[in-house]
């Protein structure tokens, strides 16, 4: 049944049909379906598309339609995670963004949301953000984490110029760096100099406990 429930929520994404998708998520909550199982059902979904279009077979309008039943669906998962968000403590305060000349947004909010289910405050700044924007981020909310996501290998090195930035700018010390997003590696993140990284959002949102100390 519940197996059922996510083979066609699958296919929804891959039909890049949103209502079928956001039905299919609101009937996988009500089966009692655990949240992180229906977000790794679409991002598998979802990367099955991105396979297709690194293979010549898909083209941009396939990412397009595949990203639009995943947005359907992704706020309808979000609301019941934040639902069943126990914990009353205050983690600690994230900053996250996807990074300049990126506008992917899925992976980012998925992190988002388990972030704020650990019992984070979050202050999503958005996608394509500056270097500077990051360093206004962290200067406005003064966050324990700064959280950065980004998809592309052209634009991953750019977690690298908003970490030499903070740098400069005497910031660096003030916070701990996450960096996360389908071109990275563990490899590249040290190369950086970040703090963390992990390819999942549960594996994020614990990562984030761990940078606290907890
Ligand atoms: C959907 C999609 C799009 C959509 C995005 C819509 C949206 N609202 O986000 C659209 C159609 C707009 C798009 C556009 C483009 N895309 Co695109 N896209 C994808 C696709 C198919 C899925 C991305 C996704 O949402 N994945 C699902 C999420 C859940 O996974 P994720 O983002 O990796 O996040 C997970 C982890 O990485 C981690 N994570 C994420 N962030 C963070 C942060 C931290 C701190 C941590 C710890 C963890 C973490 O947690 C998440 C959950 O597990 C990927 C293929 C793929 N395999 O990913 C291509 C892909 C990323 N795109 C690609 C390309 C080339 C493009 C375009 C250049 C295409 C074009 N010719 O115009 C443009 C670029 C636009 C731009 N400037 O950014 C390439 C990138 C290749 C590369 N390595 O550089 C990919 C890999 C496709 C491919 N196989 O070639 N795309």
């Amino acid at each position: 049944m519940s197996r059922d429930v996510l083979n066609s929520l699958r296919q929804a994404i891959l039909d890049y049909d949103p209502d079928a998708a956001s039905e299919w998520a609101t009937k996988a909550i009500d089966a009692g379906l655990a949240p992180n199982d229906i977000l790794a059902t679409m991002t598998d979904a979802i990367r099955q598309i991105g396979e297709g279009f690194n293979k010549g077979d898909l083209f941009l309008p396939d990412l397009v339609g595949g990203a639009d039943a995943m947005s359907a669906a992704t706020p309808i998962i979000e609301e019941e995670v934040q639902r069943l968000g126990t914990h009353t403590d205050k983690t600690g305060t994230v900053v996250i963004g996807t990074v300049f000349g990126d506008i992917h947004t899925i992976g980012k909010t998925m992190v988002a949301t388990l972030l704020q289910a650990e019992g984070f405050t979050v202050h999503d700044i958005g996608i394509n953000v500056t270097a500077d924007q990051f360093l206004d981020g962290v200067r406005k909310y003064k966050p324990d984490i700064l959280a950065m996501s980004a998809l592309m290998t052209m634009t991953a090195p750019e977690q690298r110029r908003v970490i030499e930035r903070l740098k400069d700018e005497g910031l660096r010390d003030s916070v701990r760096i996450m960096v996360g997003g389908g071109a990275l590696t563990q490899e590249f993140a040290d190369s950086i100099g970040a703090d963390g990284y992990d390819p999942t959002a549960p594996g994020a949102a614990k990562l984030a406990r761990k940078l606290m100390g907890r």
